[in-house]
């Protein structure tokens, strides 16, 4: 069984106006505390999608070549040595293809994204795979799959998304956290003032897109405060 962090970041492309700034974004919700991030492009252009998730995956790839060349004159242990962010998990919104492109660590699918099983294939045992669900069918439905992780939402209302499912709240969760023991992320609508209530309602994480926006690194800081 994986383990979540109890802040998932979303990095969705339509809030950046260049890739510079979503570069900047994933780095300050890393120096924030951050350790899994989502990349969700929803434009549909899956030649810039594949160009921003380089750029992200750039940032967090570890090099284990790197001892080879350390300089370190007291390396903690030989070989070992790491640079980059190994503990950065990156996940595709959506599209198996790209993840292995671009050699991310998982896939987050929707109802309407390619079966779970279908992905599993693609990505293989040991990359992250995680399913959205939006009532009680469809978690129970996505427990009986090789899903990592499930996502339940969205809990309050959002204008993140396109033409959400109807909100579940905290009601949603509870209901959730009952017919499932694989780790939870609740989504939609959550901020620093409601995000210990899903928690309390049995996620082991949020997943968030508008309350990290402003000022990422210190929103960030303040999830991690809050979830202890
Ligand atoms: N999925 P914010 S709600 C991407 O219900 C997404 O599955 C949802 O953004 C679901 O934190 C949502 O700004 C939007 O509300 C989350």
């Amino acid at each position: 069984m994986i383990e979540l962090p109890r802040l998932y970041a979303i990095v969705d492309s339509v809030f950046f106006a260049a890739e510079e700034e979503l570069v900047q974004f994933a780095k300050e919700i890393v120096a924030g505390g951050g350790t899994l991030l989502q990349y969700r492009n929803k434009s549909g252009n899956v030649r810039e999608m594949l160009e921003q998730a380089r750029e992200l995956k750039k940032l967090f790839r570890v090099d284990v070549n790197a001892a080879s060349r350390d300089q370190n004159p007291h390396p903690v242990a030989k070989n070992t040595t790491r640079v980059g962010h190994p503990s950065v998990r990156l996940i595709m919104n959506d599209r198996a293809d790209l993840c292995v492109a671009a050699e991310f660590d998982g896939v987050h699918v929707g109802q309407e994204d390619l079966s779970p099983e279908s992905v599993r294939g693609i990505i293989g045992p040991e990359r992250w795979l995680g399913v959205s669900t939006h009532n009680p069918e469809q978690v129970y439905a996505a427990d009986m799959t090789s899903a990592d992780y499930l996502a339940i939402g969205p809990v309050f209302a959002t204008s993140s998304k396109d033409k959400p499912d109807p909100v579940v709240g905290l009601e949603g969760v509870r209901r959730a956290r009952g017919l499932t023991r694989k780790p939870l992320v609740a989504i939609g609508g959550i901020t620093r003032a409601n995000a210990a209530s899903v928690i309390e309602a049995g996620a082991d994480s949020v997943a968030v897109i508008s309350d990290l926006l402003r000022n990422p690194r210190k929103s960030a800081e303040e999830f991690f405060r809050i979830l202890r």
